[in-house]
């Protein structure tokens, strides 16, 4: 991705070489840096023109050669001058951050999604494979990314600098942040919310591969249970197929295909079924009832941890047609393998 001239490509080498600046490792960050360096250029301009106009003045209008006041009345030129120009820029600053902001928090429908759990002191990433790691993140080069973060705690900020992506990482939220590496190597992860003691001990690294050894990383560091199969084991072993059995007359919805589609709720209301309203649906099951269905949903609240929830929403996203029987298979299946640790803890 290139947008730069020859002048630009000098100028961020130079500013990468003298350690002044971060690598621009991602597609995003050319287009960055180029506001970055427009509102440098600005700032600079301003700058100058003001401080020579103080100095100026101030020596060719000093007290000597004008002992006596003279009182200006104004000029409607010089004023609508002062005013249009800097409007200009201003507005042209707010366009074009704008569009930044959007093109960098809208992820391209094509881009695959890695979960980040953020807490006290540490990062821990999850692949859909069901691969983990702490502090590190692998991703392939030239795919977009996205990740879909939550805090276990306070407030987090993931952020990587070379890649200039940064984005709040939030106890009860799930908040996303994309991005797509252009350049093998390995760039460091910031957590830029003051957490606690540890705070700057929360940091780590984005390992970014060429797309074959990506695969062999990913087949390499699998466990061999995916994160939607560890799903399909809580939603047995916490009981929820008792009422979500996907037949017509269940006590609970047919949860296959509902993801991506709009609900009906009781309170009238409609809502768009994403990832936030499943790990929410399962929390909060009395706040938006389903149209048709009595609430009688328990809350899960305290009993399923992050890394769980994540894994039942892997499950229900992934939920087809075929969910009947895949259900059936499940709960014969995971009924001796009931795990004794709570809920979701993983060894
Ligand atoms: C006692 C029966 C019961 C149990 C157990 C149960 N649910 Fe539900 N669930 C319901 C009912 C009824 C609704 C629809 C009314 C509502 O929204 O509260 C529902 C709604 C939902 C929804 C919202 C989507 C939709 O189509 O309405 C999700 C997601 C969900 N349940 C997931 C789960 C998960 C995951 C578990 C286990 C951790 C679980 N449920 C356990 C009865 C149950
Ligand atoms: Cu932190």
């Amino acid at each position: 991705m290139h947008i730069s001239p020859v002048l630009w490509q000098f100028l961020v080498k130079w500013l990468n070489a003298s350690a002044l600046f971060p690598r621009e490792a991602s597609t995003i960050a050319p287009y960055a840096d180029a506001l970055y360096f427009f509102l440098l250029l600005i700032t600079v301009v301003g700058l100058t023109l003001v401080g020579t106009l103080i100095f100026g003045f101030a020596i060719r209008y000093r007290k000597e050669k004008h002992p006596v006041a003279i009182q200006v009345e104004g000029s409607t030129l010089l004023e609508a001058t002062w005013t249009i120009i800097p409007l200009a820029l201003f507005l042209i600053c707010f366009v074009w951050g704008a569009l930044l902001y959007f093109r960098i928090y809208n992820p391209p429908t094509n881009s695959m999604n890695i979960y980040v759990v953020g807490k006290q002191w540490m990062w821990k990433a999850e692949h859909e494979g069901g691969q983990h790691e702490i502090n590190a993140l692998h991703v392939p080069v030239g795919k977009p990314v996205q990740l879909t973060m939550i805090s276990q705690d306070v407030f987090h900020s993931f952020s990587v600098p070379d890649f200039r992506i940064k984005r709040e990482v939030i106890p009860g939220r799930y908040s996303t942040v994309w991005f797509q590496a252009t350049t093998p190597g390995s760039y460091h992860i910031f957590c830029t919310q003051y957490c606690g003691t540890n705070h700057s001990q929360m940091i780590g690294e984005v390992t970014a591969m060429t797309p074959d050894d990506y695969q062999k990383w990913l087949q390499a560091s699998t466990s061999g249970m995916s994160l939607a199969q560890n799903g399909e084991r809580l939603f047995a072993s916490m009981g929820c197929n008792a009422c979500h059995t996907g037949a017509a007359a269940a006590r609970g919805p047919n949860l296959a295909g509902v993801y991506g589609s709009k609900l009906q709720l009781t309170n009238g209301s409609e809502v768009l079924v994403n990832d936030a309203y499943l790990r929410d649906a399962i929390l909060n099951p009395s706040e938006h009832v389903t149209a048709g269905y009595a609430p009688i949903m328990p809350t899960y609240q305290g009993q399923v941890s992050e890394d769980g929830l994540i894994d039942l929403v892997e499950y229900i996203k992934g939920l087809q047609s075929n969910y009947r029987i895949q259900q059936t298979l499940v709960t014969t299946e995971s009924d001796q393998a009931a795990p004794t640790t709570p809920a979701g803890v993983k060894p």
